[in-house]
């Protein structure tokens, strides 16, 4: 593990605003964590794992009225979580507010408000057409939230991102090689660090600005080396050239020691993605049968992290 890395990261995050509601988002990872360590033996009912969703925003003020976005609508995290849960595994998803959430993807876009209407005295009722998906989607998001097999963490910023992330594979490094991190949200490679931040709303009026951003830490090496060095990780690779795709996906899994890395191209991507490992490439494509190209993603990494499991031997968490 390259120490400058390990030095970037704890500056980055020495120098980061605090983390509103830090002690209480530890205790609920925590626990959720603990809950399944008693029965972990290695089969797919005690496996978790912790899947990233949405974009990341980069403030550009304290007082933030402007900031970069990255682009992620979230569909990808809400549907794996969907599939993954239906594997019996447990599922942390640490995901952009306001993104795409898992059971809720069928909803109408209409606007929450036109999917009722009044029905008399105190009474309102939902819109006819909409009712099948709207009582689909409520039922089975409280159901999973009930199961106690979801948590639900939100964030906003790359701060909190990345802040999340560190507690949460802290404390899932105690599962060993029954956790899998799979990466689907779209983090900002460069910020604006907090001490150099001005404080209030940057002001029009004087011209060109410029803007120096300063490169994120590669948190993925830390995650993967120091933070749960034991679980399979999966992170993914977004490109709007296709011609240089693959070649980015494998530089990023030899970088980081990714088990295995998803590339994917913007305008496919629901359809169609390349998984590499260590053993090549697989293309992976949804079926006519299939809503989502997540079913057969999802299946491919859990064979694939059952053979780590199985590989890891001694390793293996036995209870
Ligand atoms: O969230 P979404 O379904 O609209 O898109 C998913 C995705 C393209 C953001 C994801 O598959 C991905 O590639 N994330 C990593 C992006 C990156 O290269 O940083």
């Amino acid at each position: 593990m390259d120490a400058v890395e390990v030095r970037n990261a704890e500056t980055f995050f020495a120098s980061a605003p605090p983390l509103r509601d830090r002690d209480a988002i530890v205790a609920k990872v925590e626990e959720f964590v603990q809950r399944r360590l008693p029965t972990a033996s290695g089969n797919r009912a005690s496996r978790m794992v912790c899947i990233t969703s949405g974009g990341t925003t980069v403030p550009l003020e304290r007082k933030c009225v402007r900031f970069i976005d990255n682009f992620s609508s979230g569909h990808r995290g809400a549907a794996s979580t969907e599939c993954f849960m239906k594997a019996g595994y447990s599922v942390i998803f640490i995901n952009r507010r306001g993104t795409a959430q898992p059971f809720c993807r069928f909803l109408p876009e209409d606007p929450l408000l036109t999917c009722f209407e009044p029905a008399g005295d105190n009474l309102i009722q939902l819109i006819p057409s909409h009712a099948v998906a709207v009582q689909k989607a409520v039922t089975e998001y409280h159901s999973a939230l009930n199961s106690g097999h979801l948590l639900n963490l939100p964030y906003t910023t790359l701060f909190e991102y990345l802040e999340i992330l560190k507690i949460v594979s802290l404390s899932l490094r105690q599962l060993q090689r029954n956790c899998m991190f799979y990466l689907a949200a779209a983090v900002s490679d460069f910020y604006v660090p907090w001490q150099s931040m001005v404080e209030h709303k940057i002001q029009s009026g004087v011209g060109p600005m410029a803007m120096e951003l300063a490169q994120v830490p590669k948190m993925l090496m830390l995650l993967r080396h120091l933070w749960a060095p034991e679980a399979f990780c999966v992170s993914f690779k977004l490109e709007t050239d296709v011609k240089i795709l693959i070649k980015k996906a494998q530089a990023a899994r030899e970088k980081y020691g990714m088990h295995a890395v998803v590339a994917n191209e913007l305008e496919t991507r629901k359809q169609k993605v390349i998984v590499v490992t260590n053993e090549g490439q697989v293309l992976v494509e949804k079926d006519a049968s299939q809503a989502d190209v997540e079913i057969p993603l999802v299946d491919f990494l859990i064979a694939q992290q059952t053979s780590y499991i199985e590989a890891g031997g001694a390793n293996v968490l036995v209870v």
